[in-house]
């Protein structure tokens, strides 16, 4: 691990750069250019560039989940701050950090918050969240983490009361099997007096969720074909983007979105730094991320199968998202 600099007059700390990680990444990629389906991980997505097509996307009318965790988190926000009473807020996958700044807002107006620590993989976009953080909230520190939230929990500061953010249904981009991990991982991690918040997407209609990964503009495609651009560069590969076809479609057995490619004709892809082939037949897909969808039922029942028992499940309006606070041990008399 190495401290990569300090900042004072920000009072943002980056611990550990964004080099440690690269071996387990490539070992990752490796494993999932070779599996049934072929898969290139999503973490791919999120370099400089990438996080700022996110933004983008997060503007996009049709992509609403980040308005509707908004418009949860507008009216919860002071609950969620006056029955934690965090004093430093964790943020898993903070990217540039929109909506967890209502939480910030509330925990900063209740006056327990010290300590902001957003963690996300790609440096630029952290660095420049965590100095916008630190400027917009005087009283407190940001201490950035470059890393993955699969990996590197073991990095989080320990102490006060913290809450532990996992927004915009990032939690949906892993597996099943990932996802009980990383809850059982959450679950051991936090002493008593911890919490986490979660949002998640929910299931509703098929046309609004296609519509929600298939864009006019035709952001979100370049998003996706940005994580075939890093890998070129970052492992000298060969992936050409002619060669592939986006393709974002609903998976009713699984309720996710698959998100990839599929190939317009059979081809082969050489991955230089992984000393790989990676040969495709016409039409074989390449995923790049699921996004999967929740249900309560099956949610609560996943979060009790790691130890972890929710406390409040609050919706928008309209139902379509969703955002669980799950404390450690049940907040006593609220
Ligand atoms: C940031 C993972 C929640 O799955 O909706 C947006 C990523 N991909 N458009 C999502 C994404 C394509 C997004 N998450």
């Amino acid at each position: 691990m190495s401290r990569a600099s300090t900042e004072q007059r920000a009072r943002v700390e980056v611990l550990r750069n964004e080099h440690d990680g690269r071996p387990a990444l490539y070992e990752a990629t490796l494993r999932s250019l070779q599996a049934e389906v072929k898969e290139l991980p999503p973490v791919w997505l999120y370099d400089e560039r990438g996080s700022r097509l996110y933004e983008e996307i997060t503007r996009l009318p049709d992509y609403y989940l980040p308005r509707r965790e908004g418009e949860i988190l507008r009216v919860q926000a002071a609950t969620i701050a006056g029955r934690t009473q965090a004093s430093t807020l964790v943020e898993l996958g903070a990217g540039s950090a929109k909506n967890i700044r209502l939480v910030l807002d509330a925990l900063d107006t209740a006056g327990t918050l010290e300590r902001f620590v957003p963690l996300d993989v790609s440096e630029p976009t952290l660095r420049a969240s965590a100095r916008a953080i630190a400027a917009a909230y005087p009283r407190i520190s940001v201490e950035a983490i470059v890393g993955d939230f699969e990996r590197d929990l073991d990095l989080l500061p320990e102490g006060g009361r913290r809450l532990i953010a996992f927004l915009g249904s990032t939690i949906g981009n892993l597996y099943p099997e990932q996802r009980a991990t990383l809850l059982t991982a959450l679950a051991a991690e936090l002493a008593p007096s911890d919490a986490l918040l979660l949002g998640v997407d929910l299931v509703k209609d098929v046309a609004r969720l296609e519509a929600a990964y298939n864009d006019r503009e035709g952001v979100t495609e370049a998003f996706v074909r940005n994580a075939l651009t890093a890998a070129n560069s970052e492992l000298d590969a060969t992936f050409d983007q002619r060669l592939f076809v986006y393709e974002a479609r609903w998976d009713p057995a699984h309720e996710w979105m698959d998100i990839g490619f599929r190939a317009r004709q059979a081809h082969a892809v050489w991955i230089q730094r992984l000393g790989i082939d990676v040969t495709f037949q016409m039409d074989e897909p390449l995923r790049v991320e699921i996004s999967s969808k929740f249900r309560r039922e099956r949610f609560e029942l996943e979060a009790a199968r790691a130890g972890l028992q929710v406390e409040s499940w609050w919706t928008d309006r309209g139902g379509d998202f969703a955002l669980a606070l799950v404390p450690r041990d049940p907040f006593a008399g609220s």
